[in-house]
């Protein structure tokens, strides 16, 4: 009798890089609407203690979830490779894997800030690389427990000419976030995001406030400023943009994430680096290019840093 060959099985369709929370949830997701998914962590003994995870979708229901786990030295079977770490993360996790991701495999950048893809592109010249900007609410709350905390809008868009033809990127993200637009314009959205983080998150790590709190009158005069400072930079990069929409459009997200604790704040509360690099250093650097006085984001921060510099 003929021996019957089976297919190989294929690799999962994403691989994540990056579980924090945002990370987390996008597997959940991902995986729930039912594409394959494994997630790469950097430490072993982490993978092997926690061989599940813990999801709560938006309305309030539980999932045990088994997400397959894979390592850097198993970056040649990868597919799509979503990088969802913090900003100053992305190089330290992309460097090793330089010369082992083949050449065909696209990259998605999903993280707070700007800057970033230039240098990925630089590791990665024939790689596909893209960027994708999002909305979504997403909690850790202890290793592989994740929670879903806020339904919002996702786009992603190519970063070089290779990236054009994976539209197909977009379609399979609305599967699993409901909605999810292909941007060829994506550092527009990329600018838009920027400008809110600009905003809330220094305020809010430096006051030790909520979102919410920068609604009150006492933090009016500083987030006009920031708007102005910000439109100016945006104009510049050739964005028609207002102050005053910037400002309303923030005042808006503070107003929906009136709980939350920003990004920046929780890293502070958790002693852990922030994203001031990615975020207001970037505008720094492109309001200085443009010879664009920002004293209001440069004094928020060097206030960071210094906070940093003492273990904040
Ligand atoms: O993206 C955010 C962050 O905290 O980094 C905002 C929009 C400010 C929500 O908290």
């Amino acid at each position: 009798m003929p021996r019957r060959i089976m297919p190989a099985s294929q690799p999962p369709l994403w691989t994540i890089l990056g579980a924090g929370a945002l990370g987390g949830v996008l597997a959940s997701l991902l995986q729930l609407s039912g594409q394959s998914v494994r997630v790469m962590l950097r430490d072993e003994q982490r993978a092997r203690l926690h061989p599940q995870f813990d999801f709560t979708s938006l309305d309030g229901n539980q999932h045990v979830l088994d997400i397959p786990r894979a390592f850097p030295s198993d970056i040649a079977q990868t597919r799509r490779l979503l990088v969802v770490t913090k900003a100053g993360q992305i190089l330290p996790a992309l460097r090793p894997l330089v010369g082992k991701l083949p050449r065909e495999v696209p990259i998605v950048l999903l993280h707070n800030g700007m800057g970033i893809a230039e240098q990925v592109a630089a590791l990665f010249p024939d790689n596909p690389l893209l960027i994708a900007v999002t909305s979504h609410g997403a909690l850790r709350s202890g290793h592989f427990t994740f929670r879903h905390t806020g339904k919002g809008e996702s786009w992603v868009g190519p970063y070089n000419p290779a990236a054009q033809q994976h539209t197909a990127l977009a379609d399979d993200l609305a599967r699993a976030l409901g909605q999810a637009g292909w941007d060829e314009q994506i550092t527009g959205r990329q600018w838009q995001k920027l400008a809110i983080n600009c905003m809330i998150n220094p305020l809010t790590a430096l006051h030790r406030v909520t979102n919410g709190e920068l609604t009150a009158p006492r933090f009016a005069e500083a987030l006009e400023q920031l708007s102005v400072e910000l439109a100016d930079v945006m104009q510049a990069e050739g964005m028609s943009v207002s102050a005053d929409e910037l400002l309303r459009r923030t005042l808006a997200v503070a107003e929906l994430t009136a709980e939350n604790h920003s990004s920046m704040l929780q890293d502070m509360e958790a002693g852990r680096p922030t994203e001031i690099e990615a975020i207001t250093g970037f505008l720094l650097e492109c309001a200085e290019r443009h010879g664009i006085a920002v004293p209001v984001s440069r004094t928020l921060y060097q206030a960071i840093k210094e906070k940093q510099a003492q273990g904040l």
